[in-house]
């Protein structure tokens, strides 16, 4: 019976009597492969349950580390609509995965289910998706979560096999919205939408077309097999893959988004003859995407593209097509009146925050972690948010998208072919090809070159949109890091007192100063960022801060 399912499964992959307290924090469970045992068969079970919660909806498991080392490994939750697990049942995902014995574990999934009003024993159906991306312990990890999935009697386990975690991401949510939902279904959506986009670059723009040469650095990882799978469909595109994940590359090491962005180097396996040339990079699991160009092959040093700049590219794409199809009626209405919402984290370089305002828009900001900006992001028409990290998307809402699509029959039945009903449908199609549930590596790299043809912009146009003040990250380790807590989108500090004093006096004395702490969610430091007008500034405002959290 289910009870005796459950006590058979937590006796398989018992916890290590001293081992570490898990927690569910922004990115999932997290931790060295081997001993991610417990916890994916845990995540399994909590997945099983969410699902039969929600009437036995689609829910995701993804066996990822992201961009961490490949001896890592993790495990995240996709909830029914495509998103991260709901946060209110985190505090039961850190339950489960730190019950001491099966029949503690027994207690809590019995007394979760009471208050959840989730009937056990089958009589509830569930359905629960799992994929994996390339590192060696995924496969065995992916059958643990099978056991776990399948210690709730009733819950179906499907293993999708190995994808980006995008990709599981957007499977779900198609699922559950009744939408094709297949690995070839998601390559047809994006290479459609993508070849749609450059129908619809202006004809002068054509003339001078951008190079279209593009090399993308697949950080070893899934990202670079998928891309290498289906490149040859891609339109108007000469792409070249490194890190591609077929070679004797390893996972992230010295590669990859999290690598190019943090260390502002060439990563490995480049080489003399991409100098000069447009390049991406994906991180392991190609859920973020940062550009970047080597200046010389004497130089290790790069000229990036990060989230910020991602961004701002596809703001202006954006509100460039809303302004053309608000060309006003004539009662003076705008045809289409959009709420647009930008969102950004205390991380975002100021520049990037100031070059938004200086084009008239709001920007709102939200703690870092994608589930408070996405959930962000859902309250508008259009909701744009990226990390400086690399990830984000552009969300459409389901309203949104009906007005689009019957403004654009409208307008083809009045006026096809008009820079309207073109406007209009580049929007739908954006909506089509970036990835409504996470931020999608793969997609987000083909809206960028779409919007570049689009605006004939060479690399450096995009460079040049706003210079990147410069700015320090440091760890500082300490007893407690919860010890600090914040307010204001993590921007200030409310406890311990008088900390935010110390930190606003060393502020006040450098030009563009800019400076915040706060506890990471993944990493046990506390984080500390720094702006200033220099190299050297941001450095010293970033270690004097440093030393009053010590
Ligand atoms: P923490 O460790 O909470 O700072 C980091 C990243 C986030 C996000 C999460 C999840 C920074 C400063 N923080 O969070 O942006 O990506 O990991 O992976 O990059
Ligand atoms: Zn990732």
């Amino acid at each position: 019976d289910q009870r005796a399912a459950l006590l058979a499964a937590a006796t398989l992959f018992p916890p290590p009597p001293d081992g570490a307290r898990f927690s569910y924090g922004t990115a999932g469970f997290r931790a060295e492969g081997a001993a991610m045992g417990p916890a994916v068969c845990r995540a399994g079970v909590v997945a099983a349950l969410r699902s039969a919660k929600l009437g036995g909806a689609a829910v995701g498991v993804v066996i990822t580390a992201s961009h961490n080392p490949v001896r890592d490994n993790g495990v995240k939750i996709v909830d029914a609509d495509g998103g991260m697990l709901s946060q209110d049942w985190e505090p039961f995902a850190d339950a489960l995965a730190n019950a001491p014995n099966p029949d503690a574990l027994l207690q809590i999934v019995l007394q979760f289910a009471k208050d959840e009003d989730i009937k056990l024993g089958g009589s509830q159906s569930a359905q629960v998706l799992l994929a994996r991306d390339t590192r060696p312990t995924g496969e065995y990890l992916l059958d643990v979560a099978v056991k776990g999935v399948n210690a709730v009697i009733g819950a179906v386990a499907v293993d999708m096999g190995i994808l980006t975690t995008p990709q599981l991401h957007w499977m779900v949510r198609s699922k559950n919205k009744g939408l094709k939902s297949s690995e070839t279904d998601y390559f047809s959506q994006v290479i459609d939408s993508f070849r749609c986009l450059l129908e619809l670059v202006p004809k002068d723009k054509e003339a001078d077309a951008i190079n279209n040469r593009l090399i993308v650095d697949g950080a070893n990882g899934i990202g670079g097999l998928k891309l290498e799978e289906i490149k040859a469909k891609i339109s108007g595109l000469d792409i070249h893959v490194r890190n591609s994940g077929k070679g004797e590359g390893i996972l992230n090491e010295s590669c990859g988004a999290d690598f190019v962005q943090k260390e502002k180097v060439v990563p490995l396996g480049f080489g003399p003859e991409d100098v000069g040339f447009r390049c991406a990079s994906f991180d392991g699991d190609a859920d973020r995407l940062v550009y970047f160009r080597i200046v010389s092959s004497s130089d290790t040093r790069i000229d990036l593209v990060d989230g910020d700049k991602i961004l701002s590219l596809f703001v202006l794409f954006i509100r460039e097509q809303l302004d053309i199809i608000n060309g006003k009626d004539n009662k003076g209405n705008e045809v289409l009146p959009t709420r647009f919402g930008v969102i950004q984290t205390a991380y975002a370089n100021g520049a990037s925050t100031d070059f938004l305002k200086n084009i008239g828009l709001e920007v709102v900001f939200t703690p870092t972690g994608v589930k408070y900006l996405h959930k962000e992001a859902l309250k508008y028409d259009i909701g744009i948010y990226f990390e400086a990290n690399g990830h984000g998307t552009v969300l459409f809402s389901d309203h949104f998208v009906s007005q689009l699509e019957s403004l654009t029959s409208e307008f083809s039945s009045k006026a096809a072919g008009s820079s309207q009903h073109q406007a209009a449908m580049r929007l739908l199609a954006t909506s089509q090809l970036i990835n409504q549930a996470v931020g999608d590596a793969l997609s987000g790299m083909l809206l960028v070159e779409a919007v570049l043809q689009y605006k004939g912009w060479s690399f450096q146009n995009w460079c040049d949109l706003y210079t990147d003040l410069p700015s320090r990250q440091l760890k500082v380790k300490v007893q407690d890091r919860n010890s600090i807590v914040t307010t204001d989108a993590e921007r200030r500090v409310c406890q311990p007192n008088g900390l935010q004093e110390l930190i606003d006096g060393e502020i006040s004395n450098y030009s563009h100063g800019r400076c915040f702490v706060r506890p990471s969610g993944t990493e046990d430091v506390v984080r500390v960022y720094a702006e200033a007008s220099s190299e050297e500034a941001a450095d010293s405002l970033a270690k004097r801060v440093a030393q009053h959290v010590e």
